[in-house]
């Protein structure tokens, strides 16, 4: 009875404390350009989301350098974040999925940012879940440097809430957007244990990939839960909310990997990693991949180390 008690009142206390937490006070003791850096993107989902609810969800008729259609909102989205980052000194150089180079901000700037605005733009006509992902690395430039620079990485999510979760290479944490604009904490040292979910991108990769069939063979026969919205953000933050399971996105010949290393991989599996999860490119963490190319692509499996463990077996037999 008496642990019963204890164990309510600290759960009270956690909440209690989470509700008084805002995202400055949370980053109060953070050195103060990595604290800008960071709210300059926490600045800039709060203008996301001031737009996305009424946008247009046409395209712009534009395409990327990478030669896939924009929408407006991904446009939008990539102007918000520029204007935040240009009024943010330490940001040296930065890097958007939207853009084909890596722009110079501020020349004696300590840190590069590697941003995607808007991932799961084709989601948006359907009003599925999207999000904004990125990664504040050491230093200047990205090339010959691996995700073992990055210093913090953060995603949002534009779903019924708004979501900003954050990890300085500790246990991530969420914030939950309020209608007075603050950023409460609402989710306090995320984990990743053990468990059957599964998030399977790039099925159609299983007509040539056997080895991914199989896998997926395995889930069905073992009793995994599916869970798939399409949206890699949504789709690996249900892995730190229900703390097990795995998202994956190999390739085949036909159908290759197509998430960007800098963009969305590395920032994701820093995360995950920080909450005990793992990740693996099929020869290493994505953490340990070298940069050669700001566009790059790569295979991706993160979430709980077991999965991730048999996402490799399966896939390189
Ligand atoms: P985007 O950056 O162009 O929006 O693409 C990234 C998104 C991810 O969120 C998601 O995991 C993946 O594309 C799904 O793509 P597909 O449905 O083509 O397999
Ligand atoms: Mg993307």
């Amino acid at each position: 009875m008496l642990r019963i008690c204890a164990i309510n009142l600290y759960s009270l206390a956690c909440i209690l404390y989470s509700s008084r937490v805002t995202i400055e006070k949370f980053l109060a003791d953070t050195p103060e350009n990595l604290r800008g850096t960071i709210l300059a993107f926490a600045d800039s989902v709060k203008k996301i989301t001031a737009e996305i609810g009424t946008a247009e969800t046409s395209e712009a008729g534009s395409q990327n350098t990478f030669g896939e259609n924009q929408l407006k909102l991904d446009v939008l989205a990539d102007q918000i974040i520029f204007g935040e980052l240009e009024a943010c000194p330490p940001v040296a150089i930065a890097a958007s999925e939207e853009q084909s180079n890596e722009k110079v901000l501020h020349a004696d700037g300590e840190f590069s940012v590697a941003f995607d605005p808007l991932d799961g733009s084709s989601l948006v006509d359907s009003n599925l879940a999207v999000g904004t992902i990125f990664g504040i690395w050491k230093g200047k430039g990205f090339i010959g440097k691996t995700g073992r620079a990055i210093i913090a990485a953060g995603y949002a999510i534009y779903g019924p809430r708004t979501t900003f979760t954050l990890s300085l290479g500790e246990k991530p944490v969420e914030f939950t957007l309020q209608k007075n604009g603050e950023w409460k904490l609402s989710l306090a040292k995320m984990e990743i244990g053990e468990g059957k979910m599964f998030a399977p991108g790039n099925l159609r990769a299983c007509a040539e990939n056997k080895n991914y069939l199989a896998l997926l063979d395995f889930w069905a026969e073992n009793g995994y839960q599916l869970r798939y919205s399409g949206g890699m953000v949504p789709d690996v933050h249900q892995i730190l909310v229900k703390s097990k399971g795995i998202f994956s996105y190999p390739g085949s010949a036909s159908c290759p990997p197509k998430l960007r290393l800098i963009y969305e991989c590395a920032p994701l599996a820093f995360i995950v990693e920080a909450a005990g999860g793992a990740s693996t490119n099929l020869e290493t963490s994505i953490l340990d991949e070298k940069v050669l190319d700001l566009d790059q692509r790569t295979v991706i499996a993160v979430g709980s180390q077991k999965e991730v463990d048999r996402f490799r077996k399966f896939l390189t037999v």
